[in-house]
């Protein structure tokens, strides 16, 4: 398996609950490199942007309220099939069906407040990154 790099995003309901570390923690022992990092508040715009494909779905006026009403901690990790073991290490949308030990069954609230975002492909890693960070900014 390939050396990759996905997207991440620690959510509001996390960092309000000051579980960035936490979190951290998770991603560093399943092996995912930290190679970039930042906390920032984003605009309405930045969150309608990022999620733009939900646009037609009903919970994306929600979902772009929640991603501005605090802090999001901005990530790139690295490491050996990074996509899909982010999304395993964080566990299903909803946390009722989330497995043991993973992000979203330890620490989610429901299925719109669950604590962490990940890259479902290689091509939304590629867009994910390139909305959110400059290639100075990665340091692996
Ligand atoms: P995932 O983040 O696991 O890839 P998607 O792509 O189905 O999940 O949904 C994108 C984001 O939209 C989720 N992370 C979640 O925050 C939010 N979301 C999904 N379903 C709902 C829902 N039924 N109500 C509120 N927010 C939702």
């Amino acid at each position: 398996m390939a050396i990759e790099r996905t997207f991440s995003i620690i959510k509001p309901d996390a960092t309000r609950r000051n579980l960035t570390g936490a979190i951290n923690a998770v991603i560093e022992k399943a092996g995912l490199r930290i190679v970039a990092q930042k906390r920032v508040l984003w605009t309405r715009a930045q969150a309608e942007k990022f999620y733009e494909e939900h646009k037609a779905r009903p919970f994306y006026g929600e979902l772009c309220s929640f991603m501005t009403s605090g802090p999001v901690v901005l990530q790139v990790l690295e490491g050996e099939g990074a996509i899909a073991k982010y999304r395993d290490v964080m566990g299903a949308t909803d946390p009722a069906e989330a497995k043991e030990g993973t992000i979203r069954k330890l620490f989610a609230v429901s299925k719109g407040e669950n604590s962490t975002h990940g890259s479902d492909s290689a091509a939304a890693a590629d867009r994910e990154i390139g909305l959110n960070f400059r290639l100075d900014e990665i340091v692996g």
